[in-house]
């Protein structure tokens, strides 16, 4: 029989959960595109949790980033180009038992998907929002997207992009009620992954922008922060993103920076000399909107209807 389903809970048999129950199809990504170790992370961090494969629920726009709810073993929902947001918070807000994680490329988020980026941002459900930032539109071949660096030559810019690109961190930071703020790049294992566990154990909405490889379209600007790491400064703090001994050892500059402090995140994102690599900021008490939507949702069909019959009431004449 069909009716209201109130109770969600599965039996589950106790086992180890390895990498293998979190993939799913083989990726389809070009050799040596950033998002392959971006899955990994994600992979790795679902199985360091054991998170019930039937508990997650991966969504998406459109791109090749987007491709990921395929490469994942769980749940997904690759939907429409910048519209993922929306889709995420609406399973979060009737199924708050789900992990919910996002994956976003720089052209679905920032450009097509903006709006839906800042109101997801203030509504901060407990969902894990991870921008894979080529500075390019991949899947449409080489066009401009927000973040392409000025000058360079596109398929819709031949010559060249004509503004300095947008700043990701700095319009995440000033959405009222954002509660965590990170920034990765996608070629540093150890960290990518200690970034997305951060991100995944926030309880609200966590955005990580990750600098993402993308050697088909945007070859050079991966390349000259791999080879020049002077460039990239490394965020330490207790509270921060844990850094591995030897991965600290890799950064020429580090700064030690509370991730409390939106003022500090603030001057820290906005230096576009130095591209800080770390969490930027945390607020741990800023408000839920998914806390106040997932009111009501154990109730009954009989509580349903009588408190139905009482709003309506409201109204009667
Ligand atoms: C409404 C709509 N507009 C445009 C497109 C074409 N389109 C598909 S993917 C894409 C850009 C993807 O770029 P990005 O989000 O940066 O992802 P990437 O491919 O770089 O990972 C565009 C413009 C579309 N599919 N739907
Ligand atoms: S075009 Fe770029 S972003 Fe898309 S799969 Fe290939 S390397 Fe990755
Ligand atoms: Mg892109």
């Amino acid at each position: 029989m069909f009716g209201i389903k109130s109770d969600w809970s599965l039996e589950v048999k106790d086992r180890y959960f390895t990498l293998d129950d979190y993939c799913g199809v083989e990726p389809r990504w070009c050799t040596g595109c950033g998002d392959l170790g971006i899955l990994t992370a994600m992979h790795k961090v679902c199985r360091e949790a054991q998170l019930l494969p039937e508990k997650i629920v991966s969504v998406s726009g459109i791109g090749c980033s987007s491709r990921l709810p395929h490469y994942m073993g769980t749940y997904g929902f690759h939907g429409l180009h910048g519209r993922a947001l929306p889709v995420a918070c609406g399973i979060k807000s009737r199924r708050p038992d789900l992990d919910v994680w996002v994956a976003t490329g720089d052209g679905d988020c920032f450009s097509i998907g903006a709006a839906h980026w800042v109101h997801a941002l203030r509504y901060n459900m407990d969902i894990t929002i991870i921008v894979f930032d080529n500075g390019i539109y991949g899947l449409t071949k080489k066009q401009t997207s927000p973040t392409t660096p000025e000058e360079y030559l596109t398929n819709t810019h031949p010559g060249g992009s004509l503004l300095p690109p947008l700043n990701p961190l700095t319009v995440t930071l000033g959405v009222t009620n954002v509660s965590f703020v990170a920034q990765m790049v996608d070629w540093n294992p150890p960290l990518l992954y200690e970034t997305l566990k951060a991100a995944h154990d926030h309880k609200g909405t966590s955005f990580v922008r990750i600098i993402q490889r993308c050697p088909v379209y945007m070859e050079q600007r991966s390349l000259d922060l791999q080879n020049d790491p002077a460039d990239l400064l490394l965020l330490k703090h207790d509270d921060g993103i844990p850094v591995p001994d030897t991965v600290q050892k890799m950064f020429k500059n580090q700064l030690e920076h509370n991730p409390y402090d939106l003022g500090a995140a603030f001057t820290v994102a906005a230096n576009t000399e130095k591209i800080p690599l770390g969490l930027l900021y945390r607020n741990p008490n800023a408000r839920r909107y998914d806390e106040m939507t997932r009111r009501g949702l154990n109730m009954t069909d009989e509580e349903r209807l009588k408190g139905l019959n009482e709003a309506l009431d409201k109204f009667a004449v």
